[in-house]
């Protein structure tokens, strides 16, 4: 979507909403709403036109594209997306050392130090992140089950590993 942000368009139901219109119009418990892009309720947006429009969808519970959204996503739903495992880059060390993910799932490394640090993990075909200055995060994910050793490439000595199960 390219361009200036003109409006947000919403649907939302909740229990007991819709009562108020009349069959002709009601899409269930769902309500339409238009908000400016600074976030004020349009109350002239053409209201009907959204009812209207959605009301055939109704066996898709008057959402359209959502469900294809659904299917196609690569975990089958948007909330099953793994939060990152965090490392903490302090006192130049990788805290935890040694972190286990599940294949797919962030990692995510936050240099807390006020060196500059990077992560170069070495099996597997090497990696490299960019340098990350103090407060900058890298995220790496591994598709691939395995035992993977990492470094900082500016200190060589800095050691981590990584189990991808
Ligand atoms: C001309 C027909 C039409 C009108 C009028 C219309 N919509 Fe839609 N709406 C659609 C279509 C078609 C989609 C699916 C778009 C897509 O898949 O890219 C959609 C999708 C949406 C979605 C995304 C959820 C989903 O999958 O259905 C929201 C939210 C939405 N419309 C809100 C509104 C609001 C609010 C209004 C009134 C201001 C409105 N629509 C008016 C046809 C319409
Ligand atoms: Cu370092």
């Amino acid at each position: 979507m390219k361009g200036d942000l003109v409006a947000y368009t919403v649907m939302e139901k909740r229990t007991g909403w819709g009562t108020e219109y009349p069959a002709e119009w009601r899409n269930g418990e769902w309500e339409y709403a238009v908000f400016a892009a600074d976030t004020k309720l349009n109350e002239k947006a053409n209201y009907k036109g959204c009812f209207e429009c959605h009301k055939p969808h109704e066996k898709t519970d008057f959402v359209i594209s959502h469900t294809t959204l659904v299917a196609s996503a690569p975990l089958s739903n948007f909330g099953a997306v793994p939060p990152a495992t965090a490392v903490d880059i302090e006192g130049v060390k990788f805290g935890p050392a040694k972190v286990s993910v599940a294949k797919g799932a962030p990692i995510r490394w936050t240099n807390k130090d006020d060196s500059p640090h990077q992560v170069t993990v070495t099996t597997g075909g090497v990696t490299r992140s960019g340098v990350l200055s103090k407060g900058q995060a890298h995220t790496q994910t591994f598709a691939n089950a395995g035992a993977y050793d990492y470094l900082c490439g500016l200190h060589p000595g800095m050691k981590g590993q990584i189990e991808v199960k």
